[in-house]
Parts: structure tokens; sequence; C-alpha cells
């Protein structure tokens, strides 16, 4: 039970295969309790549903997070319940689907702003929130991915705002080390989410990984949850502003 008495806020939950979902369940089967945000009325009812399994102890806040008052809210709420927190976890991602199938060099302005503001942006907000209530320090963990580092065709403009997390994951570590709040990503395999489905070629690129990663494999979920606990525990006490690959090995590779 290495997240005994630890209070968590799982942001980006959308449904059984997301994997907000798979690192909520493993930080709850480490003895956290948990807080969850759901995104809008349309992922409501899932959220509620795969929440709901673990009991009346859970919370459950809506929250859009490119509303400053949404994010406000998420934080005077977890307060009230629980009076602190200890884990953060960002799993929120959003560019406008014509910007992930064009070219990058047709993005426009606006998928630019939208893919930045709720996909990189939203990790300090919701940082910002946190960092009050995170008294006995805490834990935040947000999710990228390799095409924020090499060009994979149609990733784009998320590319670029993966880019973005990933440094303000290490900024933030800078910010909020002297309050023992660490700031890290996991760089994840291709997962086949909802997020996922409908991107051209994805069954391709499982199948890439399957053919090129040293463990010849994709990830799984349940992985995706043990790393996010071992770097919610404080195990990794000094591990902050890193970005850890849970990719079957893949980001080594050169060729
Ligand atoms: O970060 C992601 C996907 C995030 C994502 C997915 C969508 C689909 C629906 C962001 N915005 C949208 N907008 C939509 O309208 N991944 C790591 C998964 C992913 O997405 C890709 C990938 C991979 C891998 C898109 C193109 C190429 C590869």
């Amino acid at each position: 039970m290495l997240l005994n008495g630890k209070i968590g806020l799982v942001v980006g939950v959308a449904n059984k295969r997301s994997i907000a979902w798979a690192i909520a369940q493993a930080w709850h089967q480490a003895g956290a309790t948990l807080a969850f945000t759901y995104q809008g009325e349309r992922l409501k009812e899932n959220v509620e549903e795969l929440a709901g399994t673990f009991g009346k102890d859970t919370l459950l806040v809506q929250c859009d997070v490119t509303k400053d008052g949404d994010i406000d809210n998420v934080f005077s709420e977890v307060s009230k319940k629980f009076g602190k927190l200890n884990l953060l976890l960002h799993s929120v991602a959003f560019a406008p689907r014509e910007a992930l199938e064009g070219v990058f060099l047709n993005t426009t302005r606006e998928a630019f702003r939208v893919a930045h503001d709720v996909s990189a942006y939203s990790l300090i907000a919701l940082a910002r929130g946190a960092a009050p209530l995170m008294t006995d320090g805490g834990s935040i963990v947000a999710m990228s991915y390799y095409g924020s580092e090499k060009v994979v065709p149609h990733y784009n403009v998320m590319g670029v705002a993966k880019a973005a997390l990933e440094s303000s994951t290490r900024y933030l570590a800078y910010d909020l080390g002297p309050k023992k709040i660490r700031v890290n990503c996991i760089s994840a395999g291709p997962v086949n989410t909802l997020a996922a489905r409908g991107i051209a070629g994805f069954t391709d690129m499982l199948k890439h990984y399957e053919a090129h990663a040293p463990l010849k494999r994709n990830v799984l979920p349940e992985e995706l949850g043990a790393t996010g606990t071992f770097l919610a525990s404080d195990g990794a006490g000094a591990i902050t502003g890193q970005v850890i690959y849970v990719d079957s090995g893949y980001q080594i590779m050169g060729m």
C-alpha cells in the first residue's frame, strides 16, 4: 500500500480505456483516495460509473480545463472534502481533428491556440491550484508522447503542445521543488484509447511498435498504472522534472 492515506486528483478520464483510468485504478489499489474531474455532461455518466466503484469517499467534479473558474472550483471542492492533496494526474489533450489530418505547415492560429491551451497550459493552471493543498509535498504526473521530440507524421501541433508540456514540467519542477512537490511526465507508447480511435493509421502504429521496439510488444495500461504509482510514491522521492519512457524501449532506437 504505497499510497496509503494519500489524496489524489485525476484529470482526464473519459471512459474505461482512458490512461487516466488505468493510473487511477493503480493509485486506488495502492491505497489512495481519489477525486475525479469530468470534462462535461457528455462524459459525466462514464466517469460517475467508474469512480463509483471506489466507494463514496470518491469526489466527482465537473472541470473544463480551459476555464479558470472550473479549475478554481475543483480545488475548492477538494479542499472542502479532503482538506489536502498529495497527487495530481494530468491526462488531457486535444487538438482540432483537421490539425491532426493535414500537413503541419497548415496549422491554423486557432488550432495551435486550442492545442496548447487544453494540452499544455492546463498543467500549469492545475499545478497552481494544487500546490497550496499539497502541504506535505506532492507528486504531479502528466502524460506525454514521443511526438514531442521527433516527427511522428500527423501528430503535428500535438507534438509541439507535448513539447510545451514537457518543458512546463521542468519549470514547474523548479518552482515547486522547494515545497517538496515533484513534477514528472510519463511518455507512453501508443495505447488504444478514445483519443486514439479514428486516427488514421493507428493500428499500423501499434504494429510498428511491435516490430521495432526492443521489447517487441505494445504497452499495457496497467504498466502505465504501475509507473504512475511509482512516480507518486516515496520511492521516486528524488525524481522530478523528468520524462519517463513507458514505451517498450522504442525511444532509444535510431532506426
Ligand atoms: O496524444 C495523443 C492523441 C491526443 C489527441 C487525439 C485526438 C483525436 C480526436 C488530441 N486531439 C484529438 N483531437 C480529435 O479530434 N496520442 C499520443 C495518440 C496519438 O494521436 C496521434 C498519434 C498518436 C500516437 C495522431 C496522429 C499520429 C499519431
